[in-house]
């Protein structure tokens, strides 16, 4: 298959990591967001929504949305459960991370990471922090209590919220005062077939 992605990027990085430790092959295609690339005619073609990730399968179907396609990876493997109820908790896990941790973690890493910060986005990227770590404290109370975020074993849940909370530093968030979240970031990295995030 063919991922389009930037390697920056977290929603893109979550495809590398349940690639990696689900033993998947692809050919990578870099596509520069900040030259807008994802905005162009080509591209569109491909993603009306003009948005990384996307995935071209090898009979030519497309999908995009970053948690779709990692659970659509997961299928039929002991990464994806069978029971609904386990099932809706990973989904549940995944549409709070879209909704409540990746609007503010990955864009205030957005902010200071690809814009160096510019003053005039100063007072949005201050006002991320407060959220932003509510959103952590809430992952941390989970934590402290369970070694994953879904059920008892490591799921899909726990590659969409480890994608921007891991390089959450990036977004000016301090994480040393989350020891559940800490010790769960170095089970996933122990992960046989973990791949680390290639840029930052
Ligand atoms: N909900 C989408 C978000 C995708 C997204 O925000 N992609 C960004 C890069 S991380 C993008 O393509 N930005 C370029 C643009 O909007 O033109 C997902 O989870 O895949």
């Amino acid at each position: 298959m063919d991922i389009y992605g930037d390697k920056r990027s977290g929603n893109c990085y979550k495809l590398q990591l349940a690639a990696g430790l689900l033993g998947i092959e692809y050919d990578w295609h870099d596509v520069d967001i900040l030259k807008g690339e994802s905005r162009s005619a080509d591209f569109l073609a491909l993603n009306p929504a003009g948005e990384i990730p996307l995935v071209v399968l090898d009979d030519g179907r497309r999908l995009s949305e970053s948690n779709a396609i990692i659970n659509y990876f997961a299928e039929g493997t002991p990464l994806a459960p069978i029971d609904a109820y386990h099932r809706a908790t990973i989904q549940q896990w995944q549409f709070w991370e879209q909704y409540n941790h990746e609007p503010r973690i990955a864009v205030a890493r957005f902010i200071k990471l690809y814009q160096g910060l510019p003053e005039a986005r100063r007072a949005e990227f201050d006002a991320l922090q407060k959220p932003g770590h509510r959103a952590l404290n809430l992952m941390d109370q989970r934590l402290l209590n369970q070694p994953w975020l879904a059920g008892d074993q490591l799921s899909m849940a726990d590659i969409s919220l480890y994608a921007y909370t891991h390089v959450a530093g990036d977004g000016g968030f301090d994480l040393s005062p989350y020891a559940g979240i800490n010790a769960w970031l170095a089970r996933i990295t122990e992960q046989p077939g973990y791949v680390a995030l290639e840029a930052g």
